[in-house]
């Protein structure tokens, strides 16, 4: 699409995805010079970016003027900062609109002025939900439907970047994956809670009947179609990122269990999410047919089970939060 990318400005990087893109950038393209911009929230940890290289600027996404000095030094800006956790924005939408709306924005008015290309990293939420008997996927014409005040501002980022394509003529693509799991994913989210649940002696939590399903899909994956689409996606263009990884809640479970060992019952349901979004399934076509990308993890045991090893090596990274994060979970009317 455009000239090759050499020094790349990564929002959110020291959060599960950006990190993780950090980190392959660096195996994938050592030529490639890597600024992370991130605010170090309770979701960003400097300790996932040790060993890459990158150099990281503490601040905020919404920052104009920290934000239009670092556009102006790069060629490519990665959009992955954001309020991720559909719970949080349940009992403080308030941060969401900051980062997810303010944010973008922010960074659209200085990748217009710099002339700098931008790929803007969303999810399937925006989209609603399936039912549960529904054949049918997410497409990239799928009318947008959200549901929470997370997938709604995620929504409203989409729309101000369509927005500035189309009305200021900036070079940005739009990609919409569905659930991620992998390393350095924060212990707020589903896999990792359960498995550092096992880890430290409690009994895995499951929301409901547990029979939402979710598409799966390792981070790593994710992150190769991201560089795919950087280097020939089409300006303005959606792209729809999954790898044929439905599963609902229950059978997820069901396998962390196994391969660590405890019994098919070992765990609790509890009050369900309010507004829970029954399934998500991703049509990931154009992405494989116009772009020839392949995922490499297809077989989700063999995901998880490098995933569950990353945890049990790792407990110096999550153990503090932890605590915070079931402290918090605990003053939850669900979970
Ligand atoms: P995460 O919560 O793990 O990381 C978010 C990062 O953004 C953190 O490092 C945090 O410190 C940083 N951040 C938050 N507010 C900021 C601000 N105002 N300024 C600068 N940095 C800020 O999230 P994630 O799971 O890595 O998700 C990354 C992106 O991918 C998000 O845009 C999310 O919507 C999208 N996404 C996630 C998934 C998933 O399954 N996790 C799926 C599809 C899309
Ligand atoms: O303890 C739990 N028990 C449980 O049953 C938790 C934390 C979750 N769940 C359920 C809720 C969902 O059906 O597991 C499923 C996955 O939950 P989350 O990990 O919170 O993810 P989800 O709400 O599906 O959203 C994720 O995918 C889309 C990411 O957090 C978003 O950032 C991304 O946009």
């Amino acid at each position: 699409m455009s000239a090759p990318i050499t020094r790349v400005l990564v929002t959110g990087g020291a959060g599960f995805i950006g990190a993780n893109f950090v980190h392959l950038t660096r195996r994938l393209r050592p030529e490639v010079h890597i600024t992370v911009l991130d605010k170090l929230t309770y979701a960003g940890d400097r300790a996932s970016l040790a060993g890459s290289g990158a150099e990281l600027v503490v601040g905020d996404v919404a920052d104009a003027e920290l934000v239009d000095e670092l556009v102006a030094r790069v060629d490519a800006v990665v959009h992955f900062a954001a309020e991720s956790h559909n719970d949080n924005s349940l009992t403080d939408p308030s941060p969401f609109i900051h980062t997810n709306l303010v944010g973008t924005f922010t960074l659209l008015e200085a990748v217009r002025r710099h002339g700098v290309r931008l790929h803007h990293v969303s999810t399937d939420e925006v989209y609603g939900d399936l039912a549960l008997d529904d054949p049918v996927r997410f497409t990239e014409t799928t009318a947008y439907n959200p549901s929470s005040p997370y997938s709604a501002s995620k929504a409203g980022s989409d729309m101000l970047v369509r927005a500035w394509v189309r009305s200021f003529g900036i070079t940005a693509t739009l990609s919409n994956c569905s659930n991620n799991y992998g390393p350095y994913q924060h212990v707020e989210k589903f896999i990792p809670r359960q498995i550092t649940h096992v880890l430290t002696g409690r009994r895995p939590v499951l929301y409901g009947a547990g029979r939402n399903v979710r598409d799966w899909i390792h981070v790593d994956d994710h992150n190769t179609a991201v560089w795919r689409i950087l280097d020939a996606g089409e300006t303005g263009r959606t792209y729809l990122i999954g790898a044929d990884g439905e599963l609902d809640n229950r059978t997820v479970l069901a396998m962390i269990l196994e391969q660590m060992g405890r019994g098919a019952d070992d765990f609790d349901h509890v009050a369900d999410r309010p507004g829970h979004d029954l399934r998500y399934a991703i049509d990931a076509g154009p992405l494989r047919t116009e772009l020839g990308w392949r995922p490499r993890y297809t077989d989700f045991a063999e995901g998880l089970a490098d995933t569950i090893a990353w945890y049990r090596e790792h407990s110096d990274w999550w153990a503090q939060a932890k605590e915070r994060v079931e402290r918090r979970y605990a003053e939850q009317e669900w979970g």
